[in-house]
């Protein structure tokens, strides 16, 4: 069974709502006016839900309420797939909406729990899902028949939506080939193809993949290298999850790798101080190996679980910042030969195929770990994630979900990819 099938059967409800989906979409197949209707209001309380949740939190209302307008007024064949949707998704949107406000209402200090992670990614991915939705919508509504113009379009659109290059030409060449044995005809059937094939073309690329963060076995301090371009979300990445340790109970120190930017140092100082945990700093433009030496050094010294260090995203010139970065990572080893356990790219999903691009460019010469996807709150190109895994198959290991001490989560692969396709999935 490909993931599409495993998610369709771990999120598709109970029984009964699946017999009514079902039902629901014979019924739209055979009357495809009265279900186009139904559907349509249908999608309109979805976004509405959601327009309610965004609503209490952000500025970012409007923009959502113009994608909820598109939404409803989805040609029909979306519309069909939307239709078995509306249960499920509405409970999760309005039980979202109380959870959303409290946590807003309270302090910094309000950890991520467990049990909403999937309502924060399914809030965090709201932006991904309608834009993806939308475009979907329209590209269908472009189409009178399956043809060959409609599959150059299809891959535009899904360069457009951030799936990447080679990902895109991938489920389009696989597509074409499935539509000709299959004879498929209807845009419906083809659209429910199109996220069968992303879903399963994730879940096949994602075979073997270690999710999890990775620590020191033999009790010496673990060490995260953190790199990335600036304004990725580095330092405040670096925040939250000393945030995360400290709660834990575990001793953390911040090295302030970046001595290059003015004020960096004093940014990871002031996370510092908010969550209660030591930042071991240089002079401005000193030498960052020597910041991350010290930090290492006092590690072992006072016996520290975990080391987080921050580094600069750019310097004079790219070959500078490669070779620093190297250096780092060696003067840590000889101090620590288990570390650094992970070396994480910072990524800002805002930045879409841009973020791939720097991935690209990283990895030539530094052996990344794992991926940290930011900013996945404001983005609305969550579908990074499917290029992230196929094009460059590293783990996404966190993701960042706002600003705050509480706004990261573990990566949870399967959520991730319910929540980008959840109406198109759910039916
Ligand atoms: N909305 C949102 N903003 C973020 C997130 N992560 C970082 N930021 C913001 O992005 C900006 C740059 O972050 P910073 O940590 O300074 O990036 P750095 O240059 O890589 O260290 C800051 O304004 C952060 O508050 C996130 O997950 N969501
Ligand atoms: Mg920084």
């Amino acid at each position: 069974m490909g993931l599409f099938d495993r998610l369709r059967k771990a999120f598709g409800g109970h029984e009964s709502e699946e017999e009514k989906a079902s039902a629901a979409a014979s019924a739209s197949a055979e009357n495809t006016e009265s279900a186009a209707e139904s559907s349509a209001s249908a999608a309109a309380s979805i976004s509405a839900a959601s327009t309610a949740a965004e609503s209490s939190t952000d500025a970012s209302a409007s923009t959502v309420a113009s994608a909820a307008a598109s939404v409803s007024a989805a040609p029909e064949s979306m519309a069909e797939s939307l239709s078995a949707a509306p249960e499920s998704a509405e409970t999760s949107a309005s039980a979202a909406v109380p959870e959303a406000a409290s946590a807003e209402a309270e302090t910094d200090e309000a950890p991520a729990t467990e049990e909403d992670t999937l309502e924060r990614y399914d809030k965090g991915l709201a932006k991904s899902r309608t834009s993806f939705g939308d475009r979907l919508n329209h590209f269908l509504a472009r189409f009178r028949s399956v043809d060959d113009a409609f599959f150059d379009d299809l891959e535009e659109t899904l360069i457009e939506a951030d799936v990447g290059f080679e990902t895109a030409m991938q489920i389009t060449d696989e597509l074409r080939d499935e539509v000709k044995l299959r004879n498929v005809k209807k845009k419906s059937d083809v659209a429910q193809a199109i996220v069968e094939k992303m879903v399963d073309l994730y879940g096949d690329a994602g075979q073997g993949e270690d999710n999890s963060l990775h620590f020191a076995t033999d009790g010496t301090p673990t060490v995260f290298l953190f790199v990335g371009v600036n304004g990725a979300g580095k330092t405040t990445t670096i925040g939250k999850l000393a945030h995360r340790f400290q709660e834990a109970g575990k001793h953390v120190i911040l090295a302030a790798g970046d001595t290059f930017r003015a004020g960096a140092t004093e940014q990871l100082v002031e996370w510092g101080r908010r969550v209660h945990v030591p930042v071991v700093t240089g002079p401005a433009e000193s030498d960052p190996a020597a910041v991350v030496y010290d930090a290492v050094h006092e590690a072992k010294e006072q016996q520290a679980d975990i080391v987080l260090v921050d580094t600069a995203g750019r310097l004079q010139n790219k070959v500078n910042l490669m070779n620093e970065l190297a250096k780092i990572k060696r003067i840590i080893t000889r101090e620590l030969p288990e570390a650094p356990q992970e070396v994480l790219l910072v990524l800002d999903a805002t930045t879409g195929q841009n973020a791939l691009n720097q991935a690209k460019e990283f990895t030539k010469t530094t052996a990344v770990t794992g991926i940290v996807l930011t900013k996945l709150d404001g983005s609305a190109k969550g579908g990074i994630v499917l290029a992230i895994r196929n094009e460059l198959h590293l783990p996404v290991k966190l993701v960042g979900l706002g600003e705050k001490m509480g706004d990261l989560a573990d990566f949870d692969p399967n959520k991730f990819v319910y929540g980008l396709f959840k109406e198109l999935i759910v039916q």
